[in-house]
């Protein structure tokens, strides 16, 4: 009896993943996300909107899971995350028919989703054990490996958006009033005069430069590249005492607010860059030997996530290291509101196509790494 019930609710919800993820995403503007807390906007709005958009958002990146590896998708890890999302997919679905001028379903939907939020807190440690219990067992294969980053860049791009969602909702409409005490003037977690030097705690200039953004957004990525700048500067100098100065620079130009954080802690080789971006590079286990080794300390992922935030909003991060001086990291922000909008990743037939194409031989020679002898191709 309980193994029918149970057989008949996985039946329905795979049909309404499936019916919601034929909806594409609505990606907001900083816009439309500043205007939801303003006046004219209420819970209700809020409510009717989320109570469509975060199905849609989760169906779309629930197909995505389900393409996963076989052996990757039956970890332990990876199937309670997956559990995460049918749980909370199905607890928003409850709201489908309730009345949206009812204050008693407005404020139950408040309460919903700060509890799924928590649920959704350890996702990321969580998957990154996943892709380390893969590893254990079946290696790494470069197939795999490309479809890991591909999957993970999107499903924590979609984490990032719907905790964004999740956040504006809660800090808006959760309290008995809009206004946030430590931050009065941010429309929930957004700054519409968000100063950039106050957030990296740069020496103030003369005109500051403001942007509407999220602040602990740019925080986050700041924080990780002044890390690396001074683990590479500490790691070169060692104990000498004496070390280069790590440097921040602000320019903003017409489109673009850049950050640059610079220093000469010896850089990294061409070659090397793209791994520092790689999920399942940064996830090798850590030889047990190693008793340095902090536990797991943040699965080396600081990187392509913040990465991914700079993307969130249309901007990007870029490191440019010369080898044998130093790293100038890159943050790239739109200046301008207007421009600043979702990037979502979105379910279709080319995201299928990721993870179904059979991969052929590159269309690039492999170097050899012996020169052929020439003597070869001699015509006498
Ligand atoms: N040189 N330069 C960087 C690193 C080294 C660097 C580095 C050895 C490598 C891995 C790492 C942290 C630092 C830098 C600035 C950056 C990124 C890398 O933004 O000086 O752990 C992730």
């Amino acid at each position: 009896m309980r193994l029918l019930r149970f057989l008949r609710s996985s039946l329905s919800i795979g049909k309404d993943i499936d019916y919601y993820s034929r909806f594409s995403p609505s990606p907001l503007s900083m816009k439309q996300f500043l205007d939801f807390g303003s006046e004219n906007a209420c819970e209700k709005t809020s409510f009717a909107f989320l109570r469509q958009e975060l199905p849609v958002r989760l169906a779309n990146i629930m197909k995505e899971i389900n393409l996963l590896p076989d052996n990757l998708l039956r970890t332990p890890s990876v199937s309670l995350v997956q559990s995460w999302y049918m749980q909370s997919f199905q607890e928003i679905l409850e709201f489908k028919d309730k009345n949206a001028d009812d204050e008693k379903v407005t404020y139950d939907f408040t309460d919903a989703v700060i509890k799924i939020r928590n649920r959704h807190n350890d996702v990321i440690p969580t998957m990154a054990q996943g892709v380390v219990e893969y590893k254990e067992t079946y290696g790494t294969d470069p197939v795999v490996s490309q479809n890991v980053q591909y999957f993970l860049d999107r499903f924590y791009m979609s984490r990032i958006s719907i905790r964004m969602l999740l956040n504006q909702h809660t800090l808006l409409f959760g309290g008995k009033v809009k206004v946030n005490p430590a931050h009065p003037k941010q429309i929930g977690s957004i700054d519409p005069h968000c100063c950039v030097s106050e957030v990296i705690r740069a020496k103030e200039p003369d005109n500051p430069v403001t942007v509407v953004y999220v602040p602990s957004h740019l925080y986050h990525m700041v924080f990780e590249l002044f890390k690396n700048a001074m683990r590479a500067t500490m790691e070169l100098y060692g104990d000498s005492m004496d070390y280069p100065p790590v440097r921040a620079q602000i320019a903003l130009g017409s489109e673009d607010l850049t950050v640059k954080v610079s220093d000469r802690g010896g850089g990294v080789p061409l070659r090397k860059i793209e791994r520092l971006f790689t999920y399942t590079y940064s996830t090798a286990p850590r030889p047990s030997i190693d008793s340095r080794a902090a536990p797991l300390a943040g699965y080396g992922y600081g990187l392509p996530i913040s990465r991914l935030y700079a993307r969130y909003f249309q901007g990007d991060l870029k490191l440019y290291s010369l080898e044998g001086y130093g790293t100038d990291a890159v943050i790239y922000i739109r200046a301008l509101s207007t421009e600043s909008i979702e990037r979502l990743p979105v379910y279709n037939k080319s995201a299928w196509k990721h993870y179904k194409t059979i991969h052929e031989a590159d269309d690039w020679c492999v170097p050899s790494k012996e020169p052929k002898d020439m003597t070869t191709f001699r015509s006498f």
